[in-house]
């Protein structure tokens, strides 16, 4: 499997887990195309969550507790804002801070935001290719029943209480990077893999851009998905939340209807394989990840997979 090659969506903690486990086996033969629809310009920086997380994560450094941020950081920052009544709604650790405020500094002085992101991935130590949707603003904007919120009042000022009524894509109006469509047409990748993120919140984003949806459709290789629903239940976050909200049956059935335009094969977790009979060329596993072991097992399932072909 040391020949293998794969182009990976993904978007912030949850398809990180997998993200590291696909890094471990493949190293630099990984490429990581990254969500940025919830990047948000926030106390005058330019705030990108997941290629953070994405980063810190592959990196040994990110917070285990949240699964965003670095570990072992500090708050005196936030706790010196909220004394002085600033917004402290989103909370940015004192080290944290500083790529954030060097990101902000380097994309005003005329650096695109790949560039700023190869960069960083590389003080970091990472050996995979990290490729932002992007280089242009392309937010996410949340309807809800209390009415329109960007993505970060939605997901954390207001904790994704409001239901959700409609999800517009900024991807609509941007570009995606022209790297990401060239990897989307490259025929020597092993698989495409979507990461278990929110198919809603971190991968449409994705595949709201300009001819990438066309592009998976048209891929040569196997396109692999894993469920970010197990058990009608969310992994973690939202994602079940805004289902039903958007009235979907929550069950990997959903999921693999939302990707049916192009997907070769759709991962479930092993609770769910009485859904299998009814799915073709889905492949039942342990998609839970609790521990570095489960997430490279998970990877090496992918890569099994993936030689069944498109
Ligand atoms: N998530 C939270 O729930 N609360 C926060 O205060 C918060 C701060 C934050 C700062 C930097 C960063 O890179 C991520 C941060 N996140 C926080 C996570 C982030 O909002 C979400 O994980 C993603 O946007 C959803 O993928």
């Amino acid at each position: 499997m040391s020949d293998a090659r794969v182009l990976a969506l993904c978007g912030g903690v949850g398809g990180a887990k997998l993200a590291l486990g696909l890094y471990r086996l493949l190293g630099s033969e990984l490429t990581l195309v990254v969500n940025t629809g919830d990047d948000f310009a926030h106390l005058g920086l330019h705030v990108s969550p997941d290629l953070d997380t994405v980063t810190y994560t592959l990196a040994g450094r990110v917070n285990p507790a949240t699964g965003w941020g670095l570990a072992e950081d500090s708050g005196h920052f936030m706790a010196a804002l909220t004394e002085l009544g600033g917004e402290h709604w989103f909370f940015l650790g004192d080290r944290d801070l500083a790529l954030h405020v060097e990101r902000t500094r380097r994309l005003a002085a005329g650096q695109t935001l790949a560039e700023i992101t190869a960069s960083v991935a590389r003080t970091f130590g990472i050996r995979a290719r990290l490729l932002p949707m992007s280089d242009q603003l392309a937010p996410t904007l949340v309807e809800t029943d209390g009415g329109p919120l960007a993505f970060q009042h939605y997901f954390v000022r207001e904790r994704c209480q409001p239901a959700i009524r409609a999800l517009h894509y900024g991807g609509a109006q941007a570009r995606p990077h022209p790297e990401f469509l060239s990897a989307l047409a490259d025929p020597n990748w092993t698989a495409i893999v979507l990461c278990p993120s929110n198919p809603w919140l971190s991968l449409d984003p994705m595949l709201a851009l300009p001819g990438v949806r066309d592009a998976l459709r048209a891929a040569r290789v196997p396109v692999v998905a894993v469920s970010p629903i197990v058990g009608g239940r969310a992994i973690k976050g939202p994602t079940a939340k805004i289902m039903a909200e958007l009235g979907l049956e929550v069950s990997a059935r959903a999921i693999a209807a939302h990707y049916g335009d192009f997907l070769d094969c759709l991962i479930l977790d092993r609770r769910d394989a009485a859904l299998a009979a009814d799915l073709p060329g889905s492949l039942v596993a342990d998609t839970v990840m609790h521990d570095e072991g489960d997430k490279i097992a998970l990877a090496k399932t992918i890569l099994a997979a993936a030689h069944g072909g498109r």
